[in-house]
């Protein structure tokens, strides 16, 4: 039987995942009742105890409810959804469950790439700060878990996907940065211009007094002056000549570049020889975490010694190891072609691992980056048309492999003295569970090399 508005609950979940879980165990700590529905899921966990409708979703049932609690993998666009929002339906995301019910101040990072790296680091800085800090959202800690928490700290680091942020209906962040936008997510969003505007909405609240961060090249100036125009104070990041130049980067010539952001007091700065982290990109995200906590009033002291104890999360350029004279890094986390160019141009030149589902997105602006950095290239995963297309037009040599075993094993026979890097370009869900198991499956095999090398 399917629960209507008059006969039983009136509110339904929408995805049983770890969002959709995470909101039936907060709607049940209050005693709201509701109706569970997966598209995949037969079963719920044993401690949440609701219906579950399995299967396609429709329209017809769900415009019986008078709120909808939506995951972020489903598609905002799906047809069921919005024949209920047509009929009058409430549509939410867990975004705004969690605002209505955290009283601390927010801190909103969004942006295609660079995210779980910049929160990581906010949240190992903010620590230091009176009642620490929760840290929760993309990165992997659904946010209303962060409510269960008998004294919640005052302040929450937010990682915020375009998906999230476009069913949310109002986030006021006092702090917020958009790090970057560049092609992703091409099967999920109908165009580039309703992704940015799903990003944009995290400064949607801001007025006087908050802070909004925000790159420097000039596609941003006129939000940033929207931004100011509403007493926003805005800060712009990048890589720059003079560190005058921006609130927070990287300046320098190459060889003697330095990571900096401002304090009240001037400008702060940390030698790049001084990090563990390699790439412009990263340094970047450095910087930016580094104004983060600078804003928060954390000691510079501490801040630069945070910048220098980093080491990266795993799967983002990570360097595995030196195996059959060659240098490994791991770099799984890059799902898409901009976060491939970044970690290729940390490199002279690589064997490069690359291949998996390209979700829809162009790999040709990649040509330039594939043609100056690539030795040899490696294609895994079911997208091999696109991959071997962009490789024939770069003339690199290349070669398509069934899996990343194979992968690793001719990477290591090559006799090209280079790197290998193994930066996808693409998603990992056709071979793997996800990118951390297309990263671990990497390591295993760099790991076996050895022992057979
Ligand atoms: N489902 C359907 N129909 C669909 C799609 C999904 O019924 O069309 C069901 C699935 O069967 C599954 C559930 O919905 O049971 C999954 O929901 P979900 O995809 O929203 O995943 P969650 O487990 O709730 O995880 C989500 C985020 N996932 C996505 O945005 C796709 C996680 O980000 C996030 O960590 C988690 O909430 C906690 O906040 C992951 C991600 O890949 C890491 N994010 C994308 C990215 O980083 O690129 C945006
Ligand atoms: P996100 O949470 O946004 O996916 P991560 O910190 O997990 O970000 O990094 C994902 C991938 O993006 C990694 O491969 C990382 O090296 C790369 N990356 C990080 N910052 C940038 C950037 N500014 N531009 C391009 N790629 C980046």
């Amino acid at each position: 039987m399917i629960a209507t508005r008059s006969s039983s609950p009136d509110v339904a979940v929408i995805g049983m995942g770890r969002t959709g879980c995470s909101v039936a165990r907060f709607l049940t700590a209050r005693g709201i009742e509701f109706v569970a529905f997966d598209e995949k899921l037969k079963a719920l966990p044993e401690d949440i105890h609701a219906q579950l409708h399995s299967g396609k979703l429709s329209g017809r049932v769900l415009k019986k409810f008078s709120r909808l609690i939506v995951s972020p993998g489903i598609p905002w666009h799906h047809p069921a959804l919005e024949e209920a929002h047509a009929s009058g339906v409430e549509l939410i995301g867990d975004l705004d469950l969690f605002r209505e019910n955290f009283a601390g101040d927010l801190l909103g990072v969004t942006g295609t790439n660079g995210k779980s790296t910049v929160v990581h680091l906010m949240g190992q800085i903010l620590e230091v700060l009176p009642g620490g800090v929760e840290v929760g959202g993309n990165i992997g800690v659904p946010m209303l878990e962060m409510l269960d928490k008998e004294k919640p700290s005052p302040r929450a680091v937010l990682e915020l996907s375009s998906f999230q942020l476009e069913r949310c209906r109002g986030i006021h962040p006092h702090w917020a940065v958009l790090l970057n936008i560049q092609p992703d997510h091409a099967d999920m969003h109908a165009d580039m211009a309703e992704y940015e505007a799903a990003k944009v909405r995290l400064f949607e609240q801001q007025g006087q007094g908050d802070i909004a961060m925000l790159p420097l090249d000039e596609h941003w100036n006129d939000l940033a002056w929207r931004l100011g125009e509403r007493g926003v104070y805005v800060r712009r990041f990048g890589p720059v000549s003079d560190f005058g130049q921006a609130d927070a980067g990287l300046f320098g010539e190459p060889g003697a570049r330095h990571i900096f952001w401002t304090s009240d007091g001037g400008k702060n700065q940390v030698a790049i020889d001084q990090v563990r982290v390699r790439g412009e990109h990263q340094h970047i995200n450095l910087a930016v975490a580094a104004q983060a906590a600078s804003d928060s009033d954390v000691s510079q002291s501490v801040i630069a010694e945070a910048l220098t104890a980093f080491r990266g999360l795993d799967h983002r350029l990570r360097y595995v190891g030196k195996v059959a004279g060659k240098a490994w890094y791991d770099d799984s986390k890059a799902t898409n072609p901009d976060a491939a160019v970044a970690a290729l141009n940390s490199f002279d030149k690589v064997i490069w691992i690359c291949g998996g589902l390209t979700k829809g997105l162009d790999l040709m602006p990649m040509l330039p980056d594939v043609q100056k950095h690539v030795g040899l290239a490696l294609v895994i995963g079911v997208d091999t048309r696109p991959f071997a297309a962009l490789l024939e037009e770069s003339g690199v040599p290349y070669l398509v492999v069934t899996n990343i075993d194979e992968a690793v094993a001719q990477a290591g026979r090559s006799s090209l003295a280079l790197p290998v890097l193994l930066s996808p370009a693409a998603a990992s869900m056709d071979q793997f569970r996800d990118y951390a198991d297309r990263g671990r499956c990497f390591c295993d095999a760099v790991v076996a090399l050895e022992t057979t090398s």
